[in-house]
């Protein structure tokens, strides 16, 4: 089939559509997919999940407004239907890969399992004529060195020749899921022009936001450099909290005024850098640089700022609590928040769970509370009784209604340390509290 065709049938909606990984990122596109009027064929390893999806039932825990009710609907409609078997994809026109592309814990290297078995699995049942676009976040010149010669063996057909191939990075954000896929832009990287359009054909029926066509390696390119330059923007912010907490000052004032410079704009200094996207882009991007003989030195500095932030959290719990002649070793630490992110319940590379074992690794008892975490959930005053300090890890909404009054009197020593500028300290002294927060000397 040839692209004109492929374009053609994509939008008559005559074209079927598989997805394979029904994460967070593919039940998603699946269901706008299905929503626009396509068959669409998710291909999920795990079965059970697929039997949960066929029910129509999200099993996607966090709040993800208006994708229950779309899953439902596509489902009950026969437009998605979910399977284990892969055979699926032969049917299929396009096939979208949404799997997760992690880096290892110490090397840092991509680590490809999901997406090669992907990969192979999409390879063996592809049809002639069919586009692959891989949705995943890859290290620069995945595509060309990884993904293409895996189709190719599995396959028996070129690209370009018998099947087509491009990268269309995701820009989805738990807990926005729906409303970041159908308002955010996105970069359609074709292995040709000719395929990057008939990407933006594809992706035209599902996203209302700018589509713009590139190559594979611009659109890699794009994903991981975007969330890199987040990564560095928070590291920076994070120094000059050290440094400020170091000079005396408060970073909150130096960032506002700062910020009110023309082009600049601080990120938020905190107590870490948690989720699946910042903490992993980074390395994908240094990775690739690094095989063309660049060392990147930036990116990898960046990282270790952020990944110091939870260690520097049990510093100032440390000093707080030594000042007020109480050691950790022994002492009852009550910690507040262990999603990585406001008004989640993604735990994923949390800073709180560096921060946790810091704390026990000094002895100290630590209780944990987060309103969205399973097993963290219940009063916060009962995770405040009689603890000897409280560490805000997370600035859920929760935390920032609490009486500072009511903490000073559930605490058996009225020690805090706010990592995400909960509170001021003003009020904390007010309230007879001994207030540290991050940056804030
Ligand atoms: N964080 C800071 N300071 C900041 C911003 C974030 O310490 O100024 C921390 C957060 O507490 C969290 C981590 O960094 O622990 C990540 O926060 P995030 O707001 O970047 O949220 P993510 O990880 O969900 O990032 C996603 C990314 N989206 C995609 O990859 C598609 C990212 O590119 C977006 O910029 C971000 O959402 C967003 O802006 O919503």
């Amino acid at each position: 089939m040839s692209l004109s065709i492929l374009q053609q049938r994509i939008e008559t909606r005559q074209a079927t559509i598989g997805v394979v990984g029904l994460g967070y990122v593919g039940l998603a596109v699946a269901c706008s997919f299905a929503r626009a009027g396509f068959m669409v064929r998710g291909v999920e390893r795990r079965a059970e999940r697929a039997a949960i999806i066929n029910s129509g039932e999200s099993p996607i825990q966090g709040h993800e407004p208006g994708l229950p009710e779309l899953l439902h609907e596509v489902t009950r409609s026969g437009r998605l239907r979910a399977t284990s078997d892969t055979e699926a994809l032969r049917a299929c026109d396009v096939v979208l890969i949404a799997v997760e592309t992690p880096v290892e814990p110490i090397s840092k290297a991509p680590t490809y399992e999901a997406l090669s078995a992907a990969a192979d699995a999409v390879g063996r049942a592809l049809r002639r004529g069919a586009l692959v676009v891989v949705e995943s976040t890859v290290a620069p010149g995945t595509l060309e060195h990884m993904v293409r010669p895996c189709l190719e063996e599995a396959s028996g057909l070129a690209v370009d020749r018998d099947f087509y191939l491009g990268h269309c990075p995701e820009r989805v954000m738990p807990g926005r899921l729906l409303h970041n896929l159908t308002t955010m832009s996105r970069v359609c990287g074709g292995h040709t022009p000719a395929t990057a359009e008939v990407m933006a054909a594809l992706y035209r029926t599902i996203v209302g936001a700018d589509l713009d066509t590139v190559d594979c390696i611009t659109a890699e390119l794009v994903k991981t450099t975007e969330n890199a330059y987040r990564d560095v923007q928070i590291a920076f912010a994070n120094e000059i909290a050290l440094i400020c907490e170091g000079l005396g000052a408060d970073i909150w004032r130096v960032r506002e005024l700062v910020n009110k410079s023309p082009s600049r704009s601080m990120h938020l200094p905190g107590a870490g850098v948690g989720g699946h996207c910042i903490p992993k882009d980074p390395w994908l991007l240094a990775h690739a640089a690094e095989l063309t003989g660049i060392a990147a030195q930036l990116l990898p500095v960046a990282r270790a700022v952020n990944d110091s932030m939870p260690a520097h959290m049990v510093d100032l719990t440390v000093m707080a609590m030594s000042e007020h002649g109480r050691p950790i070793h022994g002492a009852t630490v009550a910690v507040l928040g262990y999603a990585y992110l406001e008004n989640s319940d993604d735990v994923r590379n949390t800073p709180s769970e560096p921060l946790v074992a810091g704390l026990q690794r000094l002895g100290a008892r630590v209780r944990v509370h987060d309103p969205f975490v399973a097993g963290y959930q219940g009063d916060i005053f009962e995770t405040l009784g009689g603890a000897d300090a409280a560490v805000i890890m997370v600035g859920h909404d929760c935390y920032k209604q609490l009486d500072l009054g009511a903490v000073h009197k559930a605490l058996r020593l009225p020690v805090l340390i706010d990592g995400r500028r909960v509170f001021e300290p003003e009020a904390a002294r007010q309230a007879g509290i001994a207030f540290r927060g991050l940056g804030r000397g």
